[in-house]
Formats: structure tokens, C-alpha cells, sequence
């Protein structure tokens, strides 16, 4: 019995086998996921993680990997009752290396404790996200998250300096020396950012940090139209040097938001589409965003911070969007991107799309305008229902987009990724990962 060998592995107490126990792991946070599992399996360390995983190799036992479990396509999911592999207990946080801006950091760190941990000595990790109190470290390189900031800093994978992992066949690769110069043949730590678990178990990653601008500026833009929100996206990114998010979100969301957490809106008067612009800087960065923002056209209003409680208050109507939108059911998550010159097409195009196929259906949309990202989120639809999906990712693919820009492919996506990737794509991965994880124990109903 698998459960037995797992106990002598990582010990009795790290072995959850009690159903009452083992319900968390098996739903994922959209609730639209939902699978079952005999045992959950927590180790402290990466030999522990190699043993299990060689063990799970040579007894041909199907693997699911867990971080936080933050996740929006199911890929944490054990679908088929696979085992999972929850990585919660790696949280070691190294020293960081103020020479370098690195710091080596476990897998079952959450992006919020790196943040405090490493914000003691003046840094910062560049991704950040609305669920950085639950979202590991391993979770985002497994996703390759992108998140608030990607405008400035990038996503995960330019982060990663290099990663500890265990492959599947129980063999570790660790790189984790972070030199800044590394021309040595494949890149495995990077690789691995956005293999969703298919490849190997991230155990450690040697990160490069960031210095966060001492004086930050946050504005909130009201405009008539998407298009005009849309088009100052564009501009801000090429007018205003440091900024460091441009976010969307149109009327529905933000009235969805003030009713579901009881704030008043931000404008007297009601508008079509809203950016949420922040920008950082050694000096207070508040007149220059002021001034860029009044060379905009089709501003119709501005709120503009003065100090950190309204900044945070005009965050909050971007960030809780998630949160507003669970209130009402189980949400399909379509997150896309086109090209910026598409973005304004895409975001006027889809609510008449997900009313063809659902008629009921109600739309919402917001995301990482600069990005070209939006997080499409559709309610009134039976979770299995996959028309609406299908619609959507049509449209996109028809504008040249990618079904998936931050979230990942997980289940949700899977039978769609040829709208993305073309057939000879998806055989090269096919041989990665035949490569890497020999007897297909990782993460098996994910991505391909
Ligand atoms: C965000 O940008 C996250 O807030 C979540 O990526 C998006 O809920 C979503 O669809
Ligand atoms: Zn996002």
C-alpha cells in the first residue's frame, strides 16, 4: 500500500489519508474543479520529494502537484484520483545576496511572506498578485505566473535565476548558484517555468529581486469608452517611464465590486471603461502621473492617491474583481491576450460572443491592459458547459491571440491548446516531456 511506503518516507503525521482532511486538496479555489484522492502526501525536504517521486516512477502511481492551490485551471486538481503531492512544507527562505539581488527561497513560500521576508533588507520580488497570501513559489514557476507588475518586471520565468527540481524519475537537478552570466547548454530552470507540473517537481529556485521605488503613485482614469481606455494603455506605456501597472476594468465589474464589499464608487458620474495606473520612482512620481495623465485623450474624470490608504482603496477596485465575481457561482476563467492593437476588439467583441452561445450568461471583463491581457470571466453557465469557452477562445484565436497569457493551459484549457500551438509544437513537447518524466507520473491530465 503506497500510503505505508509515503509514511516511512516523510513521516506518519505528513501522510493524510482521513477523507475530512484530504477534502481540501482535491477542489480547486474556483470550485469548477473537482477530483478525488486516496492519500496526501507532505514532504519537508528535497530527498524526501526524490524518494517519493522515484517510488512513484517505479510503482507507476500518477502524481498531482499542490502549492497554495491558487490556481485557475485546475491543474492542481487530482482529476483521476491521483495521488497528490502537496509542497506547502518547503518554506526555508534564504538569505538574500545583496551583490547579486537574489535570494534562493523554497517552493511553499507564498509570494506575500517572500515579499515581507525580503522587504526587511530593502527588496522586493518583482511578480506580485491578488492571491499572494496563498500562491507558492513552486505553484508560480509551475504556471509561469505573470500577475500586477509584468509591465515593469516581467513575468515569473524572468525572475528565475535557476531551480532545485526533482524530475520524473526521481532524479534532482538543482542550479541553483545564480550566476549572472550562464551559458552552459539548455535552460532547465526556465523550462520548467510554465511545464505546469509535467516535468518535475520544483523543490528551490534561486530568484533575482528587485529594488522597490521608494515613492509610488497610483491614479484611478475614468473613460467613456473601452477604446479610449485602451488607446491611453497604449500611450501610457510609452509616455511614462517607471510605471509600473496598467489595469482594466469597465462599469459592470466596478459596480459588482462596490455592492459585493460595500464601497462607494469613485466617480460622481458613471463611465464606460477604467485604468488603474501606478507608477514608482525615487521622487514623488504624483505630478509627472498627473501631468501624463492630463496629455491623455478622453479622460473623463481622475482620482488620484495622495497617500498609501487611498492608494490601496483604488487597488481594491481592480483587485476585487475575483472575490465580487465568485459571489455570484462558479465562474468559467478564459484569461487571453491578443496584440495591443487588437486589445480594444477583443473587449468589445466578447460579451456578444458568450451571449451567443449562453444567452443567459453574464459577462466580465478586467485585466492587465498594458499586458494585452484580459481576465474574461463568464457566470450564469453549468461549470461542464464548455460552449461558451469554445466561443471565446475562437475569438481569440482569431485575433491572433493566446488562449491562455498568465493562468496557464491546466484542464480547463487542454482541449483547445492546438488554437495556440501548432502540431509540431505540441510533439516537441510531447518529447520533453516523454523525456523528462518517463513514465508520465506528473501532473497527467494537465496540459497535454
Ligand atoms: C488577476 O489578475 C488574476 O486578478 C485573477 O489573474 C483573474 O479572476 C481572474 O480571472
Ligand atoms: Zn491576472
Amino acid at each position: 500500500m503506497a500510503a505505508r511506503a509515503f509514511e516511512e518516507m516523510v513521516g506518519r503525521e505528513h501522510v493524510l489519508t482521513d477523507p475530512d482532511l484530504v477534502a481540501s486538496y482535491v477542489v480547486d479555489w474556483t470550485g469548477r474543479y473537482r477530483g478525488h484522492s486516496p492519500v496526501v502526501v507532505r514532504p519537508g525536504s528535497v530527498d524526501e520529494v526524490a524518494a517519493l517521486v522515484g517510488f512513484c516512477a517505479a510503482h507507476e502511481v500518477a502524481l498531482t502537484l499542490q502549492g497554495g492551490n491558487t490556481g485557475l485551471v485546475g491543474g492542481s486538481v487530482p482529476l483521476r484520483g491521483e495521488v497528490v503531492l502537496s509542497l506547502r512544507r518547503l518554506d526555508a527562505i534564504g538569505a538574500v545576496d545583496d551583490g547579486s539581488g537574489q535570494v534562493t527561497v523554497g517552493s511553499g513560500v507564498t509570494i506575500g511572506q517572500l515579499q515581507s521576508e525580503v522587504g526587511r533588507s530593502g527588496w522586493a520580488y518583482g511578480v506580485d498578485l491578488a492571491s499572494r497570501d496563498s500562491a507558492s513559489i513552486g505553484g508560480t514557476i509551475a504556471t509561469n505566473a505573470g500577475g500586477l507588475r509584468v509591465l515593469c518586471y516581467g513575468d515569473t520565468r524572468a525572475q528565475v535565476r535557476g531551480v532545485e527540481a526533482v524530475l520524473g524519475d526521481g532524479s534532482v537537478i538543482a542550479h541553483l548558484g545564480g550566476l549572472l552570466k550562464d551559458n552552459t547548454g539548455y535552460d532547465l530552470g526556465r523550462l520548467l517555468c510554465g511545464s505546469e507540473g509535467t516535468l518535475g517537481v520544483v523543490t528551490s529556485a534561486r530568484l533575482a529581486l528587485v529594488h522597490p521605488a521608494a515613492v509610488r503613485a497610483v491614479a484611478l482614469l475614468a473613460f467613456d469608452t473601452v477604446g479610449s481606455a485602451v488607446r491611453a494603455s497604449a500611450a501610457l506605456r510609452w509616455v511614462h517611464a517607471g510605471l509600473e501597472a496598467v489595469e482594466l476594468f469597465l462599469q459592470p465589474g466596478l459596480e459588482l465590486v462596490c455592492s459585493a464589499f460595500g464601497l462607494s464608487a469613485p466617480f460622481k458620474t458613471v463611465f464606460g471603461a477604467y485604468l488603474l495606473v501606478e507608477a514608482g520612482d525615487c521622487d514623488d512620481p504624483t505630478d509627472r502621473l498627473g501631468e501624463v495623465v492630463a496629455s491623455l485623450e478622453g479622460v473623463g474624470d481622475v482620482a488620484l492617491a495622495r497617500n498609501a490608504p487611498q492608494r490601496a482603496a483604488l487597488w481594491r477596485y481592480r483587485e476585487a474583481h475575483t472575490d465580487a465575481i465568485a459571489r455570484l457561482g462558479i465562474a468559467h476563467k478564459l484569461d487571453v491576450a491578443v496584440p495591443l492593437g487588437r486589445l480594444c476588439e477583443l473587449v468589445e467583441r466578447v460579451p456578444g460572443v458568450v451571449t451567443a452561445a449562453a444567452p443567459g450568461a453574464r459577462t466580465w471583463l478586467f485585466g492587465h491592459a498594458a499586458d494585452g491581457n484580459v481576465h474574461v470571466n463568464i457566470t450564469g453557465v453549468a461549470p461542464e458547459d464548455e460552449s461558451v469557452d469554445s466561443a471565446v477562445l475562437d475569438l481569440v484565436a482569431s485575433l491572433d491571440g493566446s488562449i491562455s497569457a498568465e493562468h496557464g493551459i491546466g484542464v480547463a484549457k487542454r482541449r483547445f491548446l492546438e488554437l495556440s500551438r501548432s502540431p509540431s509544437e505540441i510533439a516537441a513537447m510531447r518529447a520533453v516531456k516523454a523525456a523528462l518524466d518517463p513514465a508520465g507520473i506528473l501532473n497527467p491530465n494537465v496540459l497535454l
